[in-house]
């Protein structure tokens, strides 16, 4: 059985009293609301990892995500985390190629095959972005172009690596647009990409890999999102930054 998650990325939003009071809410609303399968990742600005570390229990549903890391092990790389460093701070999960980063960091899909590398090499679970812009949907072969990232950053992978991975698919044109993929349109492209995992890896892989689903996602459109049979959960922008929201796209998910 596949893992359902729900993971905010808060992206670069909050000082850190507010990241305090967020996560303990979030922390408070989950523990007294959820009681179903879904586990929650909470992916604020690398600055907090380590305080916000010390509220979220080490056992249970809740786990802590970075929102990047560095390709490479270590060294002269002034300003950059590497993933080894997020491990050690009790990071579990590491957001990796989100569209913001490939568009205003330049990142490829070959970097992000070392940086998914480095990611697994410590032993936490990469949450792999992929999506397609506007132009490539209306104008091109956007189920091509978005397996090729796939292609190009995961498969190759071992079947036992690639079983730790997670997909996030976040179609460009949804983001920060408050524009959503319609649950149809979600359902498509995930039932693509587990095809073109399984031609890879086979069924039982394709089976048990969690999809998610990003792009403006809220508590008004999780529901219909989550019911589709491909869609795993989801990684969260905006919607994120409200522990009441978010606690009920959770909800939406369990
Ligand atoms: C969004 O929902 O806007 C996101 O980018 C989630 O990562």
């Amino acid at each position: 059985m596949r893992k359902k998650i729900v993971a905010g990325n808060w992206k670069m939003n909050k000082n850190l009293d507010e990241a305090k009071a967020l996560v303990s809410e979030v922390i408070n609303m989950v523990r007294d609301e959820i009681t179903g399968e879904v586990d929650v990742v909470i992916c604020p600005p690398t600055v907090y990892l380590t305080t916000l570390r010390q509220y979220i229990p080490t056992e249970g549903r809740l786990a802590l995500g970075a929102q990047n890391c560095h390709e490479k092990e270590s060294g002269a790389y002034t300003g950059e985390v590497s993933a080894g460093m997020l491990q050690s701070v009790g990071v579990q999960y590491v957001v990796l190629g989100h569209s913001e980063r490939r568009q205003y960091f330049n990142e490829t899909n070959a970097q992000l095959a070392e940086k998914v590398n480095r990611v697994l090499e410590a032993s936490m679970i990469p949450i792999f972005c992929c999506g397609e812009s506007l132009d490539q949907r209306e104008n091109g072969d956007y189920v091509g172009f978005v397996k090729s990232q796939l292609t190009e950053s995961l498969f190759h992978l071992s079947p036992e690596q690639f079983s730790n991975v997670v997909i996030a698919y976040e179609p460009i044109w949804a983001i920060g647009t408050g524009l959503t993929a319609s649950a149809g349109q979600a359902q498509d492209m995930h039932f693509e990409l587990r095809q073109h995992i399984a031609s890879t890896y086979g069924d039982e892989i394709a089976q048990n890999t969690s999809i998610l689903y990003g792009g403006s996602a809220n508590e008004k459109n999780a529901a219909d999102l989550f019911a589709q049979p491909d869609v795993d959960g989801g990684l969260i922008g905006g919607a994120s930054l409200k522990s009441r929201e978010f606690t009920n796209i959770v909800k939406a998910r369990q």
